[in-house]
Order: structure tokens, then sequence, then C-alpha cells
């Protein structure tokens, strides 16, 4: 009823306008895949259906599918009659990735039909293979440390499709490691060793074969720091300074006017604090470690240089110097 009901008012337009004539429209209905969710690499069918919308029983005709604009099948169809509806489909192993896939399929492709529509003969539809990232991976290992030994830290994950997985890791001082890909759920076992002592952030990401990424996990790690820094007064030291330059080396340190103290400080310093007579006058933290003693003094005086790194160990320099500034 309904079918006859539409060509009625088709063919009462066409009378009307006397463009829609008495012709078959072949148009593709619609593309699906089965399974509508598969992973690379796997067998996969691609459906689609044609129907003839137009008024007039279509003839025979030629229908084609397309793989990323590249003509993968050719199907041969008894013609349709009006509302007639034709299922096809194509059967392929998926590509090995999780890209996105261009399905094109084509009505009619050698035009043997005439139709009142020529312009829907196309449909177009995308698709990929699905793929889930691995778990968050675990981390065993130490919690603290000492200096320049190797520790081991065993690292595994789970990737809910097996795939291959590898892991990269940031050791917190700057260093990455990258491993090869393991099987899903291997345990791998990585060395590292710090330089410097502090607090250290671990951060492991597993990636599948298809670059899927985890979260990352954390684990840290305390490298203890019992290495002194070392420093020493480079300026003034044996010598002769008058307004801050040396005139000439010399057994004792004789200063007259203002002098720029420099210290030379190595092995993991925060900070070098500047004395006076056991008095606290400056603190640097940025190399080069200097201070401008500039004051009305006369005399003989002590200066103490003192290094710290961060973990609180530290090192002394002292210089005893004459001093005239007035
Ligand atoms: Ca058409
Ligand atoms: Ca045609
Ligand atoms: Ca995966």
């Amino acid at each position: 009823m309904k079918l006859s009901l539409t060509i009625l008012i088709l063919s009462l337009l066409g009378s009307l306008f006397g463009s829609v004539a008495s012709q078959p429209d072949l148009k593709i209905a619609e593309i699906y895949t089965v399974p509508t969710e598969f992973r690379p690499n796997e067998n996969v069918t691609i459906k689609f259906r044609v129907v003839n919308i137009g008024n007039n029983f279509s003839g025979d005709f030629y229908t084609a599918i397309y793989f990323d604009g590249k003509k993968v099948k050719e199907i041969y169809c008894d013609g349709l009659q009006p509302y007639q509806l034709i299922k096809m489909n194509y059967s392929l192993i998926w590509p090995d990735d999780v890209f996105t896939h261009e399905i094109k399929c084509f009505a009619d492709i050698y035009n043997n039909v005439s139709e009142s529509n020529e312009g829907n003969n196309i449909k177009i539809e995308f698709f990929n293979a699905t793929n889930m990232p691995p778990l968050v991976p675990t981390i065993i290992g130490p919690k603290e440390g000492e200096i320049g030994k190797e520790y081991e830290f065993r690292i595994s994950s789970i990737d809910p499709e097996n795939d291959p997985i590898f892991y990269f890791i940031k050791w917190g001082d700057g260093n990455v490691t990258k491993t090869e890909y393991k099987k899903s759920g291997e345990e791998i076992i990585v060395k590292h060793a710090w330089y410097k002592g502090g607090r250290y952030k671990i951060l492991v990401k597993a990636i599948d074969k298809y670059k899927a990424s985890s979260k990352w996990a954390e684990k840290e790690i305390i490298i203890k720091d019992n290495i002194p820094p070392k420093v020493i007064i480079a300026k003034p030291r044996d010598g002769i300074y008058v307004f801050d330059r040396k005139i000439f080396p010399y057994f004792a340190t004789i200063v007259f006017g203002k002098i720029t103290i420099e210290a030379i400080a190595i092995n993991g310093v925060e900070k070098v604090e500047f004395y006076i007579d056991n008095l606290l006058r400056h603190t640097s933290f940025e190399c080069p470690y200097k201070w401008i003693w500039d004051e009305t003094v006369f005399g003989i005086h002590k200066i103490c240089v003192k290094a710290y790194d961060i973990a609180g160990n530290f090192a002394i320099d002292e210089e005893t110097v004459w001093i005239a500034n007035l």
C-alpha cells in the first residue's frame, strides 16, 4: 500500500513538474562492518545495501567497493524492482593498525542504469580497529639508596588485548630509558644510579604496539648524600690587594680597600655562606659564589666560606686577612 502510494505521489509530481520521469534510482542505503568492533589483523566483513528508491525497475548493474580510495571488489547485481534492496558483503583481513580507513560503496559503477538521481550513488563511511592502552605499570624497587650505586627496578604491565608492550621510564634526574617490546605481563628488570642526593620521582608508562599509552606510574626514591661539597676561597688569597685587585702574590693576605670574596664550590652545592669573624654576612645560591666586602674595617679578620649541599652536608674554608678599608 505504502509503496504504491509513494509511486503514485512520485508520478503525480512527475506530471506536475515534468522533471521526474518514470525512472529507477539506485542508492547505497548503509555501510557497516561485522563484527562492529574488531581488532587489527582480524577478519572483517563490510556489508552494504543497495536499494532502488525510484519508481521503475532498474535492470542489471554492477556495484563496487573501495578501500582507502582503491577499488577492491565489483559485484554484479540482478535488476531491482522499486523499493527492492539487495545486501552485499566483502570480507577482508583488516590492516595491522588502528588508523581510520575509508570505505566507499558505489551503486551502478558503470552507469548501466539511467537513474532519476545519479548524485546519490556513492556512500562513504570510516572505520577503525579498536585498541585499549596497557594498564598503569607496577614498579617494584627500593625506596632509598646511596649516591652512585646502581639499583634494580622490576616493572610490568598488562595490555587488555595482549599486545606487545614497551616501557618508557623517566628517572627524575633527566635520564630516560626506553625498553624493547616485551610480552604483556612479562616483568622486566631495569637498573639505574643517581649521582646527586635528593628525592626523585620515577615515572613509567607502558605503550602497546599500536602506540596506545598507559597513564604514568610513579615511584619515589630518596638518594642519601653523605658526601660533603668541596669549597675553597679563591679570592683573596696569598697576595696584596689594592681596591679589589691583586697587585702581587705574598705569603700572607693583605687587603687595602674593598674586596670581592670569591668561593669555588663543587659536589651538588645548594648554597655558599660568607662569614666575617664567625658572623654570617651573605648567602649566595648561584655560581659564581661571591660577595663584596666593603665596610670600614681595620686589622686582622677571619673570612670563612661554608658550602652546603641539599642533604645538609657542608664544607668550610677560611682565610685570615689583614685589611684596611677606611
Ligand atoms: Ca541513484
Ligand atoms: Ca546510473
Ligand atoms: Ca592494546
